[in-house]
């Protein structure tokens, strides 16, 4: 694969020249093989890209919003007959199976641009209030700081409502991941978007992430990651009163109440949390079920994991892949490990390397399912980010709604119900930004983020935009 923009983007130049930082290796790995590298940048980088980002605000913010918005239309257009180029970058990359990426990670940045289009058509810039004219203003240079599980839908959520916004933008791509971000840069700039409005500098997050939060012509972060990380980047942007959108964990419960489709919940449940190999924020990690049916639960699952055997994600057949790195895939197994000292019931999975002929390198795990787990324990609680689902049994609907707020995140959730209303109560209660319905679907128009410690502020669509603008009254 041609690598050849593997580079930083700064003022609409590709910036390939050696640095004293020795570059970032990208693995591949389903293969453990370098597949690229890119330069690391530093505090030096950063701010030659916020001058090129400020340099090209005054005029991308004056810019007609329906100019802007045919920008993004040609960049939708664009992402989609580039979708194969994407696809395989990501797997190549993060190791999704190429079903996968083709489906989700290379399709879904389509419909972010699509939607970001339509809200910003349909958004207000400017209205009238007794004797006030209030505008809606840009809020200037946006830092953009991503991580590797969703490499191009994480990207375009951040800088796309940004761009819409009037905004110019230094992004930060995850240096695991950082090959579709500098594909997704080159789709923009041949798009037509004007040169500055996009810099990207890769880099290590505590040099060019930090650089980027402490730069003082950076009006706004927008950061997705980690809970520590997102806890140091607030801080450390509260130093120069930046505004912040902070997208961290989760570990949201899948409620199936007794009259549910037990069937169809469990196992739409189980594709959910294995989905990208469980690397989703938003990923449903605690199935709760009522006690009664924990048994019937448990062995519906312990069916539907078998249908998930890791394998290449080059082949068309893999439903699952490796995980993202060595780092990420050591994490998973001590925490496989750590629910199984705490004495949950192992149903599915394990510790131990997956069997397979075809399995002797890359980061796989097995797809694990403990059952009977005890809703305070480590299983429950914390965020493992891999395929490792928690079954919880509950008594009564006010102890599966008690339990589905037992967590200090608050970014996703379902609930599953023959009675659409009593499904709708229920989810009312669950303190989490987004709440799915018998399955209902993820739609990139709607609102995205969390409350507690999962952070604040919204992505996507019209929320998304608004995240990047603030308000000037005119009193006449
Ligand atoms: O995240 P980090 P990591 C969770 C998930 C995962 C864990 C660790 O549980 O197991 O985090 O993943 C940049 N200042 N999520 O280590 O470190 C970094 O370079 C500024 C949840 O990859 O938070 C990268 O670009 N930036 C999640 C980005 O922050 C810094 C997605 C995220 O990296 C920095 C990913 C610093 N000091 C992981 N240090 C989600 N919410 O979807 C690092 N970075």
């Amino acid at each position: 694969m041609d690598h050849q923009w593997t580079a930083h983007f700064i003022a609409g130049e590709w910036e390939h020249e050696a640095d004293e930082r020795p570059p970032i290796p990208v693995e591949n790995p389903a293969t453990e093989q370098v597949i690229a590298s890119v330069p690391a940048g530093g505090a030096a980088h950063v701010h030659r890209a916020v001058v090129a980002a400020r340099g090209a605000f005054s005029s991308w913010s004056t810019r007609t919003i329906e100019e802007r918005a045919q920008v993004l239309d040609g960049l939708a257009d664009l992402l989609e007959e580039r979708r194969e180029l994407i696809a395989r970058t990501v797997t190549e990359e993060l190791g999704a199976p190429i079903k996968l990426a083709r489906q989700l990670h290379a399709t879904l940045p389509v419909h972010d641009v699509r939607e970001t289009a339509r809200a910003l058509r349909s958004m207000e810039f400017e209205t009238e209030l007794g004797n006030s004219r209030v505008y809606a203003v840009p809020v200037g240079v946006v830092g953009a700081i991503t991580p590797w599980n969703y490499p191009v839908h994480q990207v375009v959520s951040k800088i796309v409502p940004a761009i819409a916004a009037g905004c110019t933008v230094v992004l930060k791509p995850s240096e695991v991941a950082p090959l579709s971000a500098l594909l997704l840069a080159r789709i923009m700039q041949e798009a037509g978007l004007p040169d500055g409005v996009l810099n990207v500098v890769n880099g290590a997050g505590p040099e060019v992430g930090q650089a980027i939060v402490e730069h003082p012509g950076i009006d706004a972060v927008s950061f997705t990651g980690s809970e520590a990380t997102g806890r140091a980047v607030a801080q450390q942007a509260a130093l120069t009163l930046k505004r912040v959108t902070l997208e961290l964990g989760g570990k949201s419960a899948n409620v199936i109440l007794d009259d549910a489709d037990l069937a169809t919940a469990v196992k739409v449940g189980v594709a959910n949390c294995f989905l990208n190999s469980g690397q989703s924020c938003n990923a449903l990690t605690r199935m709760l079920v009522p006690r009664e049916l924990l048994s019937s639960a448990a062995e519906i699952a312990t069916a539907a994991a078998a249908r998930y055997a890791p394998g290449d994600p080059a082949d068309e057949r893999t439903r699952i892949g490796p995980l993202a790195s060595a780092r990420q895939r050591d994490s998973v197994i001590r925490a496989i490990e750590t629910g199984l000292a705490d004495g949950a019931k192992l149903i599915a999975g394990g510790p131990e390397r997956p069997a397979g002929d075809a399995l002797t390198s890359g980061y796989y795990v097995r797809p694990t399912i403990f059952t009977d787990v005890d809703p305070d324990s480590f299983l429950a609680q914390e965020e493992i980010f891999g395929p490792v689902l928690a079954i919880i049994g509950y008594g009564d609907e006010e102890e599966a709604v008690a339990i589905a707020n037992n967590s200090r995140f608050g970014l996703g959730g379902a609930v599953w119900s023959a009675d659409a209303e009593r499904a709708r109560t229920v989810a009312r209660r669950i303190h989490t930004g987004q709440v799915d319905i018998n399955g209902g679907a993820f739609n990139p128009a709607a609102p995205f983020g969390g409350v507690k410690n999962s952070g604040y502020g919204r992505e996507l669509g019209s929320a998304g935009i608004e995240e990047f603008l603030h308000r000037q009254s005119l009193q006449f």
